[in-house]
């Protein structure tokens, strides 16, 4: 049995991916999250109790904390989520995406190595590799063209995970998925932010034209996925993890009004993202041919489990839109 930390367990991608360990059975989980706006325990309030699961609050970008979990778990396995990850933050305020996703994420690397730790894996993104035009897929080998503060900070941390692995020999891996939706994701982003203002009759604030392409997963697809690269990827490689549902932000928008019965009015098209990316594509053919992955769900039928989720956890959605979360909606939306 192995003792994993995950890190930003509390979070959407984490909290899915703890749910997806304890079903599997067979390793003990440590939850290392700093609960920040973004954190939520009520994620995981049906596998608390759990005897193979273990919160601690810490931040990974403070080294006693980090190494005062180590002392006391003494994992061998690390799942890195923790993360700044919310683009128009970053273009508000660059500063915790440094101080976390790069900083946080060396620190991390550095106890790791010092205590012996047989496999670590790094949740990254495919806005590392920048934006696409009207055709083609981001590979692997795609360099690395960042063009927001986020994924510059995320380029920073896939470029100290790849370090750590050529330097010291540290087993590292790096995962960079596309665009994830489904259950207990903040309504900061795209898909829970339109569900949630079309269920209040609310508008629905479409950047630019609405042309921009994203490619879609459903988020338990994508924890499968970093599952297979932990248990089965090459040491020092890099899986790029996707659905193959590309979609204009606009059609998404439309199909989610369909689905909740609501009429087109409520779409507004606002000021544009600064910098915003045209298109993101992901070619999974390395993780499915290496490691035999195949996401499990369609984007028709997995959109609607997800706006069924919405509608049917209103105490969820009612706790993490606290006054937090209504001052950052004025202050990226009001203006615009
Ligand atoms: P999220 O914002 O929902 O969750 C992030 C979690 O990290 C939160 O629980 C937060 O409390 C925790 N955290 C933040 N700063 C921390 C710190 N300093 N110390 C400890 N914990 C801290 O993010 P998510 O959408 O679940 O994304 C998880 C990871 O997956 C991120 O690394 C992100 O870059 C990556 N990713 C996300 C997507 C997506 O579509 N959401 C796609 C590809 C990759
Ligand atoms: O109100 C909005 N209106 C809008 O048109 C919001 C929040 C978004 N958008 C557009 C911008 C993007 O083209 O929708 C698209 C998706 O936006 P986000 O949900 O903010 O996601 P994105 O910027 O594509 O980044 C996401 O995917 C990659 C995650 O937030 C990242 O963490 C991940 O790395």
């Amino acid at each position: 049995m192995s003792k994993i930390l995950v890190t930003g367990g509390a979070g959407f991608i984490g909290s899915n991916f703890i749910r997806l360990l304890l079903q599997r059975g067979g390793h003990q989980v440590v939850n290392l999250d700093a609960l920040t706006y973004a954190g939520n325990l009520e994620s995981l309030a049906d596998v608390a109790n759990e005897p193979g699961y273990a919160f601690v609050k810490g931040d990974i970008a403070e080294r006693d904390q980090v190494e005062a979990v180590f002392a006391a778990h003494r994992p061998s396995v690390v799942v890195h989520f923790a993360a700044e990850s919310h683009v128009d933050r970053s273009v508000l305020d660059a500063s915790a995406f440094v101080r976390t996703n790069v900083m946080g994420t060396q620190v991390l690397l550095d106890v790791a190595r010092a205590n012996g730790v047989e496999r670590f894996v790094h949740v990254s993104t495919d806005e590392v590799y920048g934006s696409l035009g009207a055709t083609g897929k981001f590979t692997e080998s795609t360099p690395l063209a960042p063009n927001s503060p986020y994924s510059a900070s995320k380029t920073g941390s896939d470029l100290l995970v790849r370090a750590a692995f050529h330097t010291h020999g540290f087993p590292c891996l790096t995962t960079r998925c596309s665009n994830n939706y489904g259950p207990f994701q903040f309504p900061e982003k795209l898909i829970p932010l339109m569900i949630l203002n079309a269920l209040d009759g609310k508008s629905l604030p479409v950047y630019g034209d609405g042309k921009n392409v994203r490619d879609w997963i459903y988020v338990t697809d994508h924890c499968s996925g970093i599952l297979a690269v932990m248990e089965r990827g090459r040491d020092g490689e890099v899986y790029n993890i996707g659905g193959n549902a590309e979609k204009q932000n606009i059609e998404v928008v439309k199909t989610l009004l369909g689905l909740l019965g609501k009429g087109e009015e409520l779409i507004t098209f606002v000021k544009d993202r600064p910098g915003h990316d045209l298109r993101y594509a992901i070619d999974n053919t390395k993780i499915r041919s290496e490691l035999g992955w195949e996401p499990a769900h369609s984007f028709d039928t997995a959109l609607r489990e997800t706006v069924d989720w919405y509608r049917s956890n209103a105490a969820w959605c009612g706790s993490v839109r606290s006054g937090a979360y209504r001052d950052y909606y004025a202050r990226q939306y009001d203006a615009r």
